[in-house]
């Protein structure tokens, strides 16, 4: 398996002008006639007349070059490409190919979802549909023409606007679509099969009028509301921040059960995983619909980010996912609470993304080679990508940063471009140097920022000295130092923000809070005319994706959790409090010494959650602990056991602790309308149920039979998954009723079922594991669905690290049969399965030898696909 560079980049010898595209659509042979207006490029270097042709799976009928049938002389033909010798400068070709829409069980190009044809073309999917040079700079208009049988499918979409339908023969119809804009053929989309579809419309800022559809199956159709909801917000939202107008007359959704991604930005057609479109407030939970608001805003602000402006090649792949992460954490964070949003983003990149970065796959935001681009759809690239795109929002400011915005659309409307020409019209629109931080584009890995302090009481100065250094990751053993913003305050005794003057700086300047821009290895910032010492407020908003190291005494950390005006610090603070309080009680467990409380955490936790002026939702979020893959990552040696038990015993303790306070704040909060999901009743919500989860620790059977009435009697998914997950963890009557209950009430609804599958995965209980390969039997786990494989297979190996992690080394056996057996019908899902397995140096020898003998054995798979080879090769070089 060849690495592919980004210094081996070239310009398509190549282009394409318009594509005309017929589909005869038949499940078990597609009949795909393509004619493509191609021309020589003349930005290529070499002037051959050679033209290669992306085509994957595909059974060739004929080939025609400018109207001459091309015998077998003419051309080859391998797995992978089409060659065809001694082309002119323009011509027209024109292919006939079949492929087997039935059989294609890896999801990507044209497959069948719930017997509807669905295509995926990100990133080489296009390639699985028709011979073309399958890659984004090359652009074309589309004009598709669908043919099918009408009862089995009655809907035909395509991208664009629809400009002909009508009946043919033998029961059959046809609908033509053609879509004015040029595109990359990776935003190519086709649907066809039996929709209903929910309509609407949009009038945009400029008084057009596009019409909305949101397409699902007919039973699902009264859960598409929140979608289209989402929808206008997002629409009306891209007006007001950014000016971005939608250039469609007509913008389509469309729900698939079987879908490898998220959902996919395709011009004018989206298709959409159904469990980002599906929601009510009986079958969703609150984190459901906002995922939802999040993902079909992601979507839509691609249509400027992405499809209007694209990407020349798959190593800027951050352009379009950085940004557009970037937008639609914006997005979110307006329609229900900045700081919670905030948080959800840290959580990403402190977690999941800095185990990336310091594990066999760490790359940068910008890749400099790939064997399989599918394995690089990545934290790395979509969320720390969109940190870098704050990160300059933070440089610049907001005004400065849209002045970035307008001028990149302004030069490269139409193109496919690099992250380099982002940051250039950034640069160019606000005069800020950006040179320095283009490193975080290249160099990989999570930088680590060491912090002194020193307060000089006399001359009433304070230092704060910054230290950043960066671990190697594979192929950069060394960094240069990152330009990175650290957003502070400084707090007096009373917890007010002081006003911060540097030296060198006038009086004049008013700020209680400011960006200082650390961009060498060691750099002290002197504040001064510093009436009392201070306790530094570091990382505001978590201005940066780095780790901060500051040695706050508990004290002064309990102090920052109670006193922080930025909420994002506030809510740290605590979090930090919590990891070295459940760090030491670790120790205490693996030293055998007895454990002991720490009334700091209680304290502040009773403090927050006994504050008036505190947001509902945000309280809810100090009462979560770090969880125990986080913790992991905190060890030298990660023990998943004792992180489990040192876990369970602190939630056991605050639980006694603060019993009065937590069902008080559970009975205040008893009133949250289920039907509504609002930010504060949803805030109501979480805060309700964190409370029970803490409550149903004390040894009280009342709280175990609230949970049990909870589950089967509220008329809401949050309050129902909350009870039943409550129960999971307790081996109990009702444990075994609620979900015997639960799944006879749901089974016809898989996105419900998905619920069901992973409460019972990330179960403490010992019969776990058990369990788990018993419901891989189950009626209602397909192990072809990504979301039901992701629901049990995914939240037992990555959401359940105690079980995972087991002694006898039975989880990583598991993982190593499921990778190998779904490996063979879907690479990309498989893929992803392996991330746990690669991180086995973090765990003791043990452990290390059980998992890396399952790579091996992955490994050793003669046909193991491009996918999981890579990452099994990179996770055991
Ligand atoms: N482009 C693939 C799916 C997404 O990021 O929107
Ligand atoms: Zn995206």
């Amino acid at each position: 398996n060849k690495a592919l560079r980004l210094e081996d980049y070239r310009p398509a010898s190549y282009l394409v002008d318009s594509v005309d595209l017929r589909f005869e659509l038949d499940p078990a042979a597609t009949l795909v006639r393509a004619t493509l207006a191609m021309r020589r490029n003349p930005e290529a270097d070499a002037k051959e007349d050679q033209l290669i042709l992306n085509g994957k799976h595909l059974d060739l009928r004929s080939i025609r070059l400018d109207e001459r049938e091309l015998d077998t002389d003419h051309f080859q033909v391998d797995d992978e490409h089409l060659v065809i010798e001694g082309v002119p400068q323009a011509f027209t070709l024109e292919t006939e190919v079949i492929i087997h829409p039935e059989k294609n069980t890896a999801l990507e190009g044209l497959y069948l979802s719930g017997g509807n044809f669905c295509t995926q073309c990100e990133p080489e999917g296009f390639r699985r549909i028709t011979y073309f040079p399958d890659r984004p700079d090359v652009m074309a208009t589309y004009r598709v023409t669908l043919v099918a049988q009408r009862e089995q499918f009655p809907v035909l979409l395509s991208n664009g606007n629809l400009v002909a339908h009508g009946d043919l023969d033998a029961g059959r119809h046809f609908a033509e679509w053609e879509d004015p804009f040029r595109k990359p053929s990776y935003l190519f989309a086709l649907v066809g099969g039996k929709l209903s579809c929910l309509e609407d419309s949009y009038t945009t800022a400029s008084g057009r009028s596009i019409t909305l559809q949101v397409y699902a199956d007919a039973r699902h159709l009264g859960q598409c509301a929140h979608a289209m909801k989402s929808l206008k917000q997002a629409m009306r939202w891209d007006e007001q921040r950014f000016g971005l107008e939608c250039d469609l007359n007509q913008y389509m959704i469309v729900a698939a059960d079987d879908f490898n991604m998220g959902a996919m930005e395709n011009k004018g057609l989206n298709i959409f995983n159904s469990k980002y479109v599906l929601a009510a407030s009986e079958t969703a939970t609150d984190a459901d619909f906002q995922n939802i608001t999040s993902v079909i805003g992601h979507e839509y602000f691609h249509n400027w980010t992405g499809n209007r402006v694209t990407c020349r090649d798959w190593f800027q792949l951050s352009l379009k996912e950085g940004l557009t992460v970037f937008r639609d954490q914006e997005f979110s964070a307006d329609m229900t609470a900045r700081p919670i949003q905030r948080i959800s983003d840290a959580r990403i990149i402190r977690g999941p993304q800095f185990a990336e970065d310091a594990g066999p796959m760490a790359h940068p935001v910008r890749p400099r080679s790939y064997v399989e681009i599918n394995n690089f759809y990545t934290l790395t690239v979509y969320n720390k990508g969109a940190e870098v795109s704050r990160m300059i929002h933070t440089l610049l400011g907001e005004k400065a940063f849209r002045g970035g915005m307008d001028l990149y659309f302004q030069r490269h409307d139409g193109q496919a471009v690099t992250t380099e020409d982002f940051v250039r019209a950034m640069e160019d629109a606000s005069g800020i140097d950006l040179s320095q931080f283009r490193l975080w584009y290249e160099q990989a890995g999570t930088p680590e920022v060491q912090v002194e302090r020193h307060y000089d009481a006399e001359q009433k100065r304070y230092c704060l000295t910054f230290t950043q250094s960066c671990p190697p990751t594979p192929g950069q053993p060394r960094k240069e130092p990152f330009h990175i913003p650290i957003a502070v305050g400084l707090l007096d005794r009373k917890g007010r923000s002081m006003h911060l003057q540097l030296e060198g700086e006038s009086r004049a300047k008013e700020t209680r809070d400011r960006v200082l821009s650390l961009t060498r290895t060691r750099q002290t910032f002197e504040f001064v005319d510093v009436k009392q010492e201070p306790v530094p407020s570091l990382l505001r908003g978590f201005s940066a994706p780095v780790k901060m190291k500051c040695d706050y005494a508990d004290e002064e950390l309990a102090f920052l959790a109670g006193h922080d005006e930025d909420e994002f610090n506030r809510w740290d603070a605590g979090q930090q409090l919590a990891v070295r309080i459940l760090l030491r009680l670790v120790d205490d467990l693996r030293e055998g010494r007895p454990l002991h409380a720490d009334n700091r955490l209680s304290d502040a936790l009773r403090d927050t959650l006994e504050n008036p002026h505190l947001d509902r939702a945000f309280k809810a979020q100090c009462l979560i602990l770090p969880d125990e893959n986080y913790l992991a990552d905190q060890m030298d040696v990660a023990d998943p056991s004792a992180i489990h038990h040192a876990r369970q015993w602190l939630r056991e303790h605050l639980a006694a602790d603060l019993r009065k306070t937590f069902l008080n704040t559970w009975q205040d909060n008893l009133e949250a309308d289920p039907k509504q999901v609002d930010a504060a009743t949803v805030g109501r919500r979480s805060l309700k149920n964190a409370c029970l989860s803490y409550l149903s620790l004390l040894d009280e059977e009342i709280f175990i039979e609230l949970c049990a009435n909870q589950a089967q009697l509220a008329h809401n998914m949050t309050d129902v998954l909350a009870a039943l997950g409550i129960l999971t963890h307790r081996d109990s009557p009702q444990r075994e009723e609620q979900i015997a209950a639960f799944y006879r009430q749901w089974k016809s609804e898989p996105l419900v079922i998905d619920k069901w599958l992973s409460l019972q995965a990330q179960s403490s209980l010992p019969q776990t594991p058990e369990i788990v390969e018993s419901l891989l039997q189950h009626e209602a786990f397909n192990i072809k669905n990504p979301n039901r494989v992701r629901a049990l297979i995914g939240a037992f190996c990555q959401g359940n690290p105690y079980h995972f992690h087991a002694e006898d080394g039975r989880g990583y056996a598991f993982l190593a049969d499921r990778i190998l057996e779904i490996d063979s019908f879907n690479p990309q899902v498989a893929a992803r399965l392996t991330t746990p397995l690669g991180r086995w140096r973090r765990y003791d020898p043990k452990r290390q030898q059980m998992m890396k003998a399952q790579l091996e054995r992955i490994a050793a798979r003669e046909d193991l696909s491009r996918d999981v080879g890579e990452i099994v090769e990179k996770s055991l070089a």
